[in-house]
């Protein structure tokens, strides 16, 4: 058997496996060092009440005659239902909503669907999946040289107030796009969406909007989804979680948006074309996840998912105030729980050694993210308060 070329030119390991491995090292090293993580934007707190209610009633249901369920694999129409409601003002059917075990999982189909032949763009950084996963389909041709060559990086920097430059982008390509991004916490406004929109339309391309962090947006005047723009549901689908607003990370719940409205250059059905896929290599999303989903989306269960998010957001602020009067300069942290430090004319591998050293605290280095991110350090507001506490009086040494 030989071995598939396309995981042989990815050319690093996994970022987050990265990042832990070398904590365990340090930790082996120093075992007496209480270790801080603000690097894995991995949640912390417990699940709310009332959403956990949700959870263990659906699992008690199962062991009913009446309650029990077996596979539901577009996910359950109740909430297919709520989550139009609640978020895209009942625009969409249900049969337009597809719940998933997590946004991350459905970029994995996603790049499964669109295949080999679709390139790809991403914003310059970015949550690495949409370039290691391009990379692993081969997109865009790319398995015949060095596994890159399919995708357009798009430098997003403080120049360009983090909003790329999208005369670089290639026909019929797939455009991942996250807002409030990951990592550097910049959240892309109403007109900038709208140019993105038009972009695609006039490029053939297809955006991928990944709004994990949309329940993080305090300021009311910023879009939380792709479809708040006229035209979207011709040229995009947006994938979101109940990882980061309801504390799911390990729970697995998400979804994804394919309008009917979306149509290939051939006139088909992309929207058809997803529930293929998701009836051939997904089997549904857990019937208990769905249940503790329905709580967190009726009025109590989003006044938790306020609560949890303003309590990560309270961290985020701490974070970035002391790096602020650090005079290090930062973005993020007002509408997404992730603070972009600038450490200018370094390595970010070496600042995250040196934090690591001087403070005992675990962050993400941001060349991780691509490469616009070298000299940043993505900062993680995803901690119990105490910690987050230690490491800001800790993170004053730098
Ligand atoms: C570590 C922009 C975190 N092992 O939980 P999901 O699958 O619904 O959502 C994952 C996800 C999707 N989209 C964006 C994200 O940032 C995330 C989670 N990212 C991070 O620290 O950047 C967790 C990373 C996890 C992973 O690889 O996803």
């Amino acid at each position: 058997m030989n071995r598939n070329k396309c995981i042989a030119n990815i050319k690093a390991g996994y970022l987050f496996p990265e990042v832990a491995k070398r904590r365990r090292e340090y930790a082996q090293a120093h075992p007496d060092a209480k270790i801080i993580s603000l690097g894995i934007g991995n949640t912390t707190e417990p699940i709310l009440p009332h959403i956990d209610r949700g959870l263990t009633e659906g699992a008690a249901k199962l062991a009913t005659f009446e309650g029990y369920s077996g596979y539901q694999d577009e996910g359950i129409a109740e909430l297919r239902e709520r989550i139009s409601k609640v978020f895209y003002k009942g625009q969409f059917g249900i049969d337009e909503i597809f719940i998933s075990d997590g946004a991350k999982c459905d970029i994995g189909r996603l790049q499964l669907m669109f295949g080999a032949q679709t390139p790809a763009a991403v914003q310059d950084p970015s949550y690495p999946v949409y370039v290691d996963g391009s990379v692993l389909i081969g997109a865009g041709g790319g398995w015949e040289d060095s596994g890159y060559k399919g995708i357009t990086y798009l430098p997003c920097t403080a120049e360009n107030d983090y909003f790329p430059d999208l005369s670089a982008l290639k026909p019929n390509c797939l455009i991942y796009f996250c807002s409030p991004n990951n990592p550097t916490g910049a959240v892309a406004g109403r007109e900038q969406l709208a140019v993105l929109v038009r972009a695609a339309q006039k490029n053939g391309s297809f955006i991928i909007f990944d709004a994990a962090y949309s329940e993080y947006i305090r300021d009311s005047g910023l879009p939380k989804s792709i479809f708040e723009i006229d035209e979207a549901k011709t040229c995009a689908i947006e994938v979101n979680s109940f990882s980061k607003p309801a504390g799911f990370t390990g729970v697995r719940l998400g979804w994804t948006v394919v309008s009917k409205e979306l149509k290939y250059s051939g006139g088909e059905s992309v929207n058809a074309d997803w529930s293929r896929i998701a009836s051939t290599v997904f089997n549904g999303a857990s019937n208990i996840s769905q249940a503790g989903g329905m709580a967190a989306l009726d009025s109590e269960g989003l006044a938790e998912i306020r609560k949890l998010s303003d309590f990560y957001l309270g961290n985020a602020r701490l974070i970035r105030n002391v790096l602020v009067k650090a005079g290090i300069v930062c973005t993020g942290g007002d509408n997404s729980p992730y603070i972009w430090a600038r450490f200018p004319g370094r390595d970010s591998w070496e600042v995250f050694t040196e934090i690591l050293e001087k403070c005992q605290v675990i962050t993400t280095p941001g060349s991780g993210f691509g490469p616009s991110g070298q000299s940043f350090i993505r900062f993680s507001a995803f901690g119990h308060r105490a910690d987050v506490e230690e490491a800001c009086e800790r993170l004053k040494k730098l």
